[in-house]
């Protein structure tokens, strides 16, 4: 309950922190997407990681608050780079399922376009396997919504749910990203090097562009360019750093 209430605390006085991970695009060689990743700077503990809180922030159902202030912090970050420079990139941010059940949620997310003056085609939404998997009509009107507005949608931690690839045809998604294990089990296990290029090959012949999460050695690396793989994020290239470094990085990338 203390968590509870300090959480409630930190989103009211602007504590939460997005830091931003960039993803390489391996035919440019370029920077040109980035995952939001929320932080919580605490009075006390000091950086806490999503994993400390985001059960609670479910559980208490305070992650719709938390999730439209990430959101906006995407958005803003993603922004400056576009008007600013010094170059553009695509911003994803994860959502939680009791944001894409949320009636108007769509709305929310043109509003936050709006109020940043930021272009629809630069912002991404990392969705689920299981939130795709539900048959819900405010979440069915929301992706459509969404769609219309511009904005793309990606599949997070693909191939660890227990959902059939329907929602692939049913839904407008543009990305999948491969879950981390797949990849950290490449070059070890011959299963996983199967599975990894039969999900790029799927990916391509859906016209979906394929994201590989957890990139952590040069030897993936070699493996996912010799597949294929649109883009890769990881340790390999960058931990999760905070929009200045970001910045850094990416102007050394030009
Ligand atoms: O940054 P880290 O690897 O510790 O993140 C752990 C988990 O927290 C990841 O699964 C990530 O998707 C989730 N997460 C990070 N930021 C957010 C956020 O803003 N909203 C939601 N819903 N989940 C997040
Ligand atoms: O579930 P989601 O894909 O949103 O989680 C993203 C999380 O993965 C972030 O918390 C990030 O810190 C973590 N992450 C990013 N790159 C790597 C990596 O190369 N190795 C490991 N083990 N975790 C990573
Ligand atoms: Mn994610
Ligand atoms: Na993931």
């Amino acid at each position: 309950l203390q968590l509870e209430n300090q959480l409630r605390k930190a989103i009211d006085e602007q504590q939460l922190m997005v830091h931003f991970q960039p993803k390489l695009h391996l035919a440019s060689d370029r920077i040109r997407s980035a995952e939001a990743l929320v932080r919580w700077q605490h009075p006390i503990r000091g950086i806490m990681m999503p994993g400390d809180f985001i059960s609670i922030a479910e559980e208490t159902g305070l992650i719709v608050a938390l999730g439209e202030q990430v959101l906006n912090a995407a958005c803003a970050q993603a922004s400056r780079w576009c008007h600013q420079g010094p170059a553009s990139v695509v911003v994803s941010v994860n959502l939680s399922v009791q944001q894409l059940r949320q009636e108007g949620f769509a709305s929310r997310v043109r509003q936050a376009l709006e109020r940043h003056n930021l272009p629809a085609r630069l912002l991404e939404l990392e969705l689920t396997e299981s939130m795709l998997a539900e048959h819900s009509e405010a979440i069915v009107d929301n992706i459509n919504a969404l769609q219309a507005l511009g904005v793309s949608l990606s599949v997070d931690d693909f191939g660890t749910g227990y959902s059939s690839l329907a929602y692939l045809k049913r839904f407008p998604i543009s990305t999948l990203k491969i879950d981390r294990a797949f990849i950290a089990a490449l070059n070890d296990a011959p299963g996983d090097d199967a599975i990894v290029r039969a999900v790029i090959a799927m990916a391509h012949s859906l016209s979906l562009q394929v994201v590989a999460e957890g990139v952590e050695t040069e030897a993936q690396l070699q493996f996912l360019k010799e597949n294929g793989c649109d883009d890769v994020q990881g340790y390999l290239i960058s931990r999760p750093i905070d929009a200045e470094t970001f910045t850094t990085l990416l102007e050394q990338s030009q």
